[in-house]
């Protein structure tokens, strides 16, 4: 008789309501690849059967933050949703202020706007592009203080977003503490895998920064999942509740943006929040300009209940056990596959390692460019680069970037898609390794000024 070795979790919900998934051929795909300049970031949703392009305003929505929406008070000033919305984020995050904001980009450019003065530097646990770009519009310069492993796709580190304490110092000696305008710390490292930071070195980076009177802004966009691995990982964090680990984790800062859009579970809205009441002040005084009035920053009303109402439900621990354990479900059959991806398994994708699908091209022949286009070929799932196109240019010399990872991620939206889409993937992305010899890479033809990998086209060598 057979035994049984392990019992299963399986997703804490069921589903109510579904929406059909398209099939294209390998024919029909040939031709919207080509069209879409050989970038997935242009093709049709339509011409997409499983969408991992990110997990960002991707997410399902449950029956209860639906039921929110038709409570939204659309009032131009003093929604009630937004006093919801305020009340959540000083119980669950610990702020005491809030400026919401249309997305997280939006709560980016307030505070490089407010806290950078030209010339200053910016340090940070890896850049992430929208975040990066809003320093430098704000005359910042990005200095990355990430762990030397964060850089290398197969160390075996398991926070590997911690900041280099030494590094962080050195920057301060150098530049001098008045030259840094604050610190940002991402929670958990999209661009280094979705991996964590731990809580021993939040509070020793929130130390060092206070001592030398440097803000830290922390970016708490997928700051619930990170509070999961510290939970696993961190002896001392095991019997906390993610709720408990997530208001340690944003005592050890002065400021957050955040892009609801990830771990809130809804498909738009962000906020800003602080302590600082004079920040709080000039935050809610710009956001009119940008955004919206400071009690609706550019959200309905409705958006803003369902913000509210996703972060109580993203901070569950059955719901971040489910999220998390799909994406470690779809490593670690690559690996047992033997495909190269970037190791611990992170917290919201998994990341093949476009270097070792094609050692046969140069960065500059865009190997994960390259990749992502392959894998729509074969099955027509659409993922994302995160390598050389993503990292964009050096504003001073006008030279590319050449980042060490060379990336495509597979990016899970959540409570979307099912075991069964994951085993389609895998196979897939298999069938894509398997076939790795001969492929030829790309060259860019077409570059925009900002963020270049949304809208740049590329051609077949
Ligand atoms: N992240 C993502 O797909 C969406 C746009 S970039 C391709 O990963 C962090 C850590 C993010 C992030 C967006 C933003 C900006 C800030 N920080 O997209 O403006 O991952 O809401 O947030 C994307 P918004």
């Amino acid at each position: 008789m057979e035994t049984i070795k392990r019992r299963s979790w399986a997703e804490p919900f069921k589903i109510k309501s579904v929406e059909p998934l398209r099939m294209t051929t390998r024919e029909e795909r040939e031709l919207t690849i080509k069209e879409a300049g050989f970038n997935t970031f242009l093709l049709k949703s339509r011409d997409v059967y499983i969408d991992l392009l990110t997990d960002s305003g991707t997410n399902a929505m449950s029956d209860f933050q639906w039921a929110g929406m038709m409570l939204g008070d659309e009032a131009y000033a003093g929604s009630e949703n937004y006093y919801h919305l305020e009340d959540k984020v000083k119980e669950f995050y610990g702020y005491t202020h809030l400026v919401p904001t249309h997305q997280g980009r939006g709560a980016e450019n307030l505070i490089s706007q407010i806290l950078i003065k030209p010339g200053q530097y910016v340090p940070g646990n890896m850049y992430f592009t929208t975040t990066r770009l809003h320093q430098e519009l704000a005359g910042g310069k990005f200095v990355d203080v990430i762990i030397d492993e964060a850089h290398d796709p197969i160390a075996e580190h398991p926070f590997k977003g911690n900041v280099d304490l030494q590094k962080f110092e050195n920057l301060i000696n150098k530049v001098g503490a008045e030259k840094i305008a604050y610190i940002t710390i991402g929670a958990t490292v999209n661009m280094a895998g979705g991996q964590p930071i731990s809580m021993e070195n939040l509070r020793a980076v929130y130390q060092l920064a206070s001592k030398n009177k440097i803000k830290v802004v922390f970016d708490a966009t997928r700051a619930m999942e990170n509070a999961f691995f510290i939970k696993k990982r961190e002896k001392a964090y095991e019997n906390k509740t993610i709720k408990e680990i997530l208001l340690e984790m944003c005592s050890y800062s002065d400021a957050a943006t955040m892009s609801g859009k990830k771990d809130l579970l809804v498909n738009i809205g962000g906020f800003l929040a602080m302590n600082d009441y004079e920040i709080f002040e000039e935050a809610r005084n710009m956001v009119v300009v940008y955004e919206g009035l400071h009690t609706y920053g550019g959200l309905a009303g409705r958006d803003m209940e369902a913000m509210a109402r996703g972060i109580e439900e993203a901070c569950q621990f059955n719901h971040l056990q489910a999220r998390i354990g799909q994406v470690e479900y779809v490593g670690n059959r690559l690996i047992e596959l033997g495909v190269p991806i970037v190791r611990p398994i992170g917290g919201h994708a998994i990341f093949l390692d476009a270097k070792q699908f094609y050692p046969q091209l140069e960065q500059l022949n865009f190997p994960a460019q390259t990749l992502a286009a392959e894998l729509y070929l074969d099955s027509g799932i659409r993922a994302m680069e995160r390598g050389i196109v993503s990292a964009g240019r050096n504003k001073e010399t006008g030279d590319h970037y050449y980042p060490k990872l060379e990336l495509v991620r597979l990016t899970f939206p959540r409570r979307v898609y099912t075991q069964a889409h994951c085993d389609v993937t895998v196979e897939s992305v298999f069938e894509v390794w398997q076939n790795r010899k001969n492929v030829k890479g790309l060259k860019m033809i077409y570059e925009p000024k900002y963020l270049r990998f949304f809208q740049a086209r590329f051609e077949k060598l």
